[in-house]
């Protein structure tokens, strides 16, 4: 695994949104519960949202992120990422190339980058990516739109493929966190286990006792 000091920003435990999970509560308030409750990595995605409304979201997360040393991820909008001095973006592989990307932030932002194959998290490595999600591992609640779930062997293949951080994402709980590290995985990427937690703190505590953070 690489380490810099270019990692820093990077917890074990990704925290990804989608607003639809927490309805009807804020998405600003459920960050700030599961910030103030230790989580230390956001990635804002909240892909149905025009430029305008993501951008002020962006700005509002940011403050709550900031408020607790947490670092912000912006999924997919560069822009708005550099808009709001954001740790970094989280590409996919409809968004700009990861070098491409790199021309627009400074040298101390990152760029992670969802991949779905061993292929794709390579090239997204050679690309200049400095972090990747790969999955879904498991079954996720709204499986479909993320293709079928990929397995803890793939999972592992990946993680034995490229030296950049691998989080494992899709349809993880706290109680599948070990297979995941024990399959080489740096850390893991969750939405719903938290986003749509009954008890977001209590969510946040059970990922990082069992991570170790
Ligand atoms: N990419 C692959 S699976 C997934 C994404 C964004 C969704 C993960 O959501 P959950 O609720 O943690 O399964």
């Amino acid at each position: 695994m690489t380490r810099d000091h270019r990692l820093s920003p990077l917890s074990r435990l990704y925290l990804v949104t989608d607003r639809a999970f927490c309805a009807p509560r804020s998405l600003e308030d459920v960050l700030d519960e599961a910030c103030a409750a230790g989580a230390r990595m956001v990635q804002l995605r909240e892909k149905d949202l025009p430029p305008r409304e993501l951008c002020l979201l962006a700005e509002a997360a940011k403050t709550v992120a900031d408020r607790h040393g947490a670092s912000l991820f912006v999924n997919d909008r560069i822009d708005i990422a550099m808009a709001v001095d954001a740790a970094g973006v989280h590409l996919s592989r409809k968004s700009v190339p990861p070098s491409i990307a790199r021309r627009c932030l400074n040298e101390a932002q990152l760029i992670g980058v969802s991949t779905h194959s061993v292929e794709e998290a390579m090239l997204a490595e050679q690309d200049g990516a400095n972090f990747i999600c790969f999955g879904p591992v498991y079954d996720t609640p709204s499986k479909r739109p993320y293709g079928s779930p990929q397995g803890l062997r793939k999972l592992r293949e990946v993680c034995n493929c490229v030296s950049v951080p691998v989080y494992a994402i899709g349809g993880i709980s706290h109680s599948q966190v070990d297979e995941c590290i024990g399959a080489g995985a740096y850390g893991v990427a969750v939405i719903s286990a938290v986003i749509g937690a009954a008890d977001v703190t209590d969510a946040v505590s059970s990922f990082s006792d069992t991570l170790g953070t």
